[in-house]
């Protein structure tokens, strides 16, 4: 048999897993942590599904030992988690908390004896209460900047045994979500013209940290996380590609193309018009330098027909009978992750990419035996692979895969009762044990091909 009938991926392409340090450490209040914007915003009423907190979450703080140990049982190639940076700067300023960042000293050393290469990235949404307090969080400029000190930091401290940062996870989640839409920390609903500034901060923040990182690790790799949204051709006619195509670098237009193409797209200010973020001289040749790599988070996507209107394309309403997973947004799209590595190499070069996130939530069964059998899951993981093999065969350069995510976490406002992980997590005891899923994947990777 060829390689795709096997589904056998690359000779070294890299299979990883990943988690974010809000959702999984815990140790909230340990060796001088300082609170982020989502330990204010979980103590506030009625934000998270179940009242929970991240004090405790995975106790991964504690248990980091355990966890490596159980990433390194799976065969798990690289690991990709993020720092506290409130834990490494409690008050968001140059006061080093030395006890905090010894932390993540320990946990890369860890990884490393295990063989299992660190991806670390910077900011994903655990802001500094203080940096929120001082300056307002990410509708000031301040905070970019600082996120570019604290690059430059870490970059220092961990450029030595890192070689692979993420500056920023996901752009959305930051800005519009909490400063607009105000549902996620610091639940701030601001107007349309301050929401949008937000978002050219996140900009100019992973910039900033960018520029930090070449300036203190100039060997290492550097990219970004962001959660693209992928267009499919519902089915593959010459017109319905092309149309997915356009409604790829259209509806991408606020974060991703401006890096690319350092500028908005005019259809973007045109449809902001007063509201459109200040911009100051210099910002886009900060926000658009060169990375390495891009980072994709795919968990769903949206099917594209061809139009005649003007746009020359129309994004397919999904009905409600369509089957999604048990987060009814995680809509089963397979085919996202063949389509958005080839339209990000189609609009902007053949950069090497990485998922960097994908997976999803699912009910749990836990049979007579004691046994997580998450077959939703394996499923699920099953037909997204297969679209990121066409991918990979078709020569689009994406070099890695990361599960989202290796443990039951913290899921944000949903708190504790939805399930990511691959391992399932008694958030009683915090013992963990491998689901159905975990076996899957492992097994994937012990072959280099979907079983
Ligand atoms: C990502 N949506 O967030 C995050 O990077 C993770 O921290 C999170 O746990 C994971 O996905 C699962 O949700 C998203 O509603 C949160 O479209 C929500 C959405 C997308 C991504």
């Amino acid at each position: 048999m060829n390689n795709s009938q096997t589904y056998t991926f690359p000779k070294g392409f890299e299979w990883g897993t990943a988690t974010s340090a809000f959702q999984i450490e815990g140790g909230g209040k340990q060796d001088g942590r300082g609170p982020s914007v989502w330990d204010t915003f979980c103590e506030q009423p009625d934000r998270i599904r179940d009242a929970s907190t991240g004090l405790v979450a995975c106790d991964h703080y504690n248990r980091y030992k355990e966890d490596v140990a159980l990433l390194k049982s799976l065969g798990i190639q690289t690991y990709r988690f993020s720092l506290s940076w409130s834990r490494i700067f409690p008050n968001g300023d140059s006061e080093l908390n030395e006890a905090g960042a010894a932390f993540y000293d320990r946990l890369v050393d860890e990884l490393l004896a295990a063989g299992i290469n660190p991806a670390v990235t910077l900011f994903h949404w655990d802001l500094p209460q203080a940096l929120e307090d001082k300056f307002g969080g990410w509708t000031s400029r301040e905070t970019s900047k600082r996120l570019g000190d604290f690059a430059e930091w870490v970059g220092k401290r961990l450029g030595d045994r890192v070689d692979r940062f993420f500056t920023i996870n996901e752009f959305f989640n930051f800005t519009e979500r909490c400063y607009g839409i105000g549902h996620f920390a610091p639940g701030r609903v601001e107007s349309r013209k301050v929401m949008n500034q937000t978002c050219h901060n996140g900009l100019l923040g992973h910039g900033y940290a960018l520029a930090g990182l070449r300036a203190s690790a100039p060997k290492a790799q550097v990219g970004l996380v962001e959660n693209i949204k992928p267009f499919i051709p519902v089915f593959e006619s010459e017109e319905n590609i092309l149309a997915a195509s356009k409604a790829f670098r259209e509806e991408n237009g606020r974060y991703i193309t401006p890096i690319m193409e350092g500028a908005y797209p005019d259809s973007y200010l045109e449809a902001e018009g007063e509201d459109a973020p200040t911009v100051e001289a210099g910002d886009f040749d900060i926000i658009s330098a060169p990375t390495d790599f891009l980072g994709m988070n795919i968990y769903t996507g949206d099917y594209v027909t061809h139009s005649d209107e003007p746009k020359g394309y129309e994004i397919i309403k999904f009905h409600e009978t369509y089957p999604s997973m048990s987060e009814p947004w995680i809509r089963i799209v397979p085919d996202s992750l063949y389509w958005a590595p080839r339209f990000s190499a189609e609009h902007w070069g053949d950069r090497p990419m990485y998922i960097a996130e994908s997976g999803c939530s699912a009910r749990d069964f836990i049979d007579e035996k004691g046994r997580v059998m998450d077959i939703e899951r394996v499923l699920y993981l099953r037909q997204y692979l297969k679209g990121l093999h066409r991918a990979t065969s078709e020569g689009y350069p994406v070099k890695g895969y990361y599960l989202w995510s290796m443990m039951d976490n913290f899921e944000w406002c949903d708190g504790y009762d939805t399930r990511f992980g691959m391992v399932y997590v008694d958030f009683d005891t915090l013992e963990r044990t491998p689901k159905l899923s975990a076996k899957f994947y492992s097994e994937t990777i012990s072959q280099n091909r979907i079983v």
